[in-house]
């Protein structure tokens, strides 16, 4: 569980028409989901186009009927605000990359999905007030990414994209995982295993 929010009547709608009063967030810290998700990987989840979303719902829809909640997932369109949930859950900020920074696990955490209720139950979660890019001067994740797709407007997901499809993008990020976010000095300790990282690199390439 990574926090939980509360809604007063402005919470995401449910099926049966009925309002979200509260959401928990459900997602991983470092590799802590990959000694389950690679096992899972090699002997039921082959073949699949998407087997981190399939595995991340066959864990959490059981959860979320025992509780007598509705999941969502952060890949199921129409998309839910799940980094802005995840702002106000845990009082993350974004980093320069787009992706949130938490001020202890750095750019290594995931969102896997939500669960909703209808009743407000649990305590709102303990938020962070500081946030580790405003206080990082010389800012690598700005610097480091071979194809230049990190620039002060934002990420550039066609030059990240047309950058992993060449020979050079295949020998470095692909293998390696993300330059600009492995640059990043915070949480190094809970970076991901390689396979995992090539994994999502995977999983984002063209
Ligand atoms: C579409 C999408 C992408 C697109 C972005 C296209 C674009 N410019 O919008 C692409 C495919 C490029 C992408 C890439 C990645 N993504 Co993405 N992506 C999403 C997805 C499915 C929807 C975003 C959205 O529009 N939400 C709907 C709006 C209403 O929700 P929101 O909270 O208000 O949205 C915020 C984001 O849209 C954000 N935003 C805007 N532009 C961009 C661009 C990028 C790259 C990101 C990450 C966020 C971002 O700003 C909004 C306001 O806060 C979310 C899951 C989700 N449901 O949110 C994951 C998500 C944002 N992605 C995530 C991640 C981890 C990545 C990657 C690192 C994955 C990887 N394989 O390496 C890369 C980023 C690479 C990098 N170097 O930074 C995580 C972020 C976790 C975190 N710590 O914050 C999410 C939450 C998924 C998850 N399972 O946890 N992603």
């Amino acid at each position: 569980m990574r926090g939980v929010l509360h809604f007063d009547g402005d919470g995401p709608e449910m099926a049966a028409g009925k309002m979200a009063r509260t959401v928990v967030l459900i997602g991983n810290i470092g590799g802590s989901l990959w000694p389950a998700f690679s096992q899972w990987l090699e002997f039921e989840g082959k073949g699949l186009a998407h087997p981190l979303d399939a595995w991340s719902e066959r864990v959490i829809r059981p959860l979320a009927a025992a509780a007598s909640g509705e999941a969502w997932f952060p890949s199921e369109k129409p998309w839910k605000p799940f980094q802005q949930w995840a702002m106000r859950a845990e009082g993350l900020k974004a980093s320069p990359l787009g992706i949130l920074i938490h001020p202890v696990h750095g750019l290594w955490h995931g969102y896997r999905g939500a669960i909703g209720f209808a009743e407000r139950i649990g305590e709102a979660t303990v938020t962070f007030d500081r946030h580790p890019c405003d206080h990082c001067r010389d800012k690598p994740c700005m610097t480091a990414c071979p194809a230049g797709a990190i620039t002060p407007a934002g990420f550039g997901y066609t030059a990240c994209r047309g950058f992993l499809a060449s020979d050079d993008g295949q020998a470095s990020c692909m293998t390696g995982g993300c330059l600009a976010r492995a640059a990043c000095p915070v949480g190094p300790e809970h970076r991901y295993p390689s396979e995992q990282l090539r994994f999502h690199m995977q999983a984002l390439s063209p």
